[in-house]
């Protein structure tokens, strides 16, 4: 069973997480990791904070000599802004974690929840997307993820002003992004049991990052003002390469399962919560009107989410694959995922 924790503040001394699970023998350095790290990092629209920190890696535990040994994997990344932990805050800011967080744990400063409601949280995350995704591209899946939408803008072109001007008024955009996985064999999931279904999982994963209020798998919406006809991905075969369909709008899944077609999904990220020119909100303490909090904060932030989405596809794509094709080393796996693929041909 593969299943990971991650713990850390934004402005705390550390961001780690612990990732079990993954079998003996893959290479792993903390190289694989810090190239994710970076992407993460960049963007249009991102803000100080990334000139700031360089986030890298460090293994503490699960590999020896370049290569997992099945044991947990645990690692870290020192976070070098700190200088706001220390800084108590009131004033509550709308479409964050801040008024929920703080009553629910019965908190009279914001900064208890903000701190680990910050997408800071997905350093950790994306450091373990990669591992499973360094897995799973020994199996010939890997992950394309792009941005598809900035505010209303559609056009690649049209992003960087759209920003630029969301930027002087001191306001905030979000957007669409898309993430793509090819090589995924048939039958990851299952139709058997609500828990086992691969778009419910993947889903739950995209929603659980920060800002995501929307997941479309294939067509997606779109799909429910078509016919089935033009809808359903027609079935063939080849001597080759088995069974396939020539177009994709179940976008790789059907009946909760891999249907072999790659894995299409998109989210919908919603603005950054921390405007410069706040809006009207209430202190949590004093309960009078005040405008919402204002601290360092991106104006921007599809273009890192995009990374981050690989990650938790990849997390939750691993775990099915593991569930498959479990085995306590990579030679393991490898055989039954080698048997099984003769089997279906
Ligand atoms: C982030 C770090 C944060 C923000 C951003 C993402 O750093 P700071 O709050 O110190 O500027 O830039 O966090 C949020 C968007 C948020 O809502 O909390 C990061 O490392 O990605």
């Amino acid at each position: 069973m593969l299943r990971y924790l991650t713990a850390g503040e934004s402005h705390g001394p550390a961001l780690v997480a612990i990732l079990e699970g993954i079998p003996a023998n893959l290479a792993l350095s903390a190289d694989d990791i810090n190239r994710d790290l970076a992407r993460r990092q960049q963007g249009y629209g991102r803000g100080d904070r990334m000139k700031i920190e360089q986030d890298k890696v460090e293994i503490t535990s699960g590999v020896r000599n370049g290569k997992t040994i099945g044991s947990p994997i645990a690692i870290r990344i020192i976070n070098r802004s700190t200088e706001f932990f220390g800084k108590s805050i009131t004033q509550l800011r709308p479409g964050h974690a801040d008024l929920a967080g703080a009553l629910k744990y019965n908190q009279k400063d914001v900064r208890n929840i903000l701190e680990r409601s910050s997408a800071r949280e997905t350093a950790a995350k994306v450091a373990v997307g990669v591992i499973c995704k360094k897995l799973l591209s020994e199996y010939k899946i890997n992950f394309f993820g792009k941005v598809v939408q900035i505010g209303g803008a559609t056009k690649e072109k049209d992003w960087q002003k759209a920003i630029d001007e969301a930027r002087e008024k001191g306001d905030t955009l979000g957007g669409v992004f898309e993430i793509t996985v090819t090589g995924v064999p048939v039958g990851l999931g299952s139709h058997v049991q609500r828990d086992r279904c691969l778009d419910g999982k993947l889903a739950q994963a995209i929603m659980a990052i920060q800002a995501v209020k929307g997941v479309e798998i294939g067509l997606g919406f779109e799909q429910a003002s078509l016919p089935g006809s033009k809808v359903h991905d027609e079935i063939f075969y080849d001597k080759e390469k088995g069974f396939y369909h020539k177009t994709n709008n179940a976008g790789g899944i059907e009946g909760g399962m891999s249907n072999g077609e790659p894995i299409i999904i998109r989210a919908a990220v919603k603005p950054i919560a921390t405007l410069k020119k706040p809006l009207k909100s209430v202190d949590l303490v004093s309960k009078k009107p005040a405008e919402a909090f204002v601290e360092r904060s991106d104006v921007c932030a599809v273009e890192p989410a995009v990374v981050v989405g690989e990650a938790a596809v990849a997390i939750e794509l691993a775990t099915a694959f593991l569930e498959k094709f479990s085995g306590d080393s990579l030679e393991d796996i490898s055989a039954a995922h080698k048997a099984y693929l003769a089997r279906i041909i």
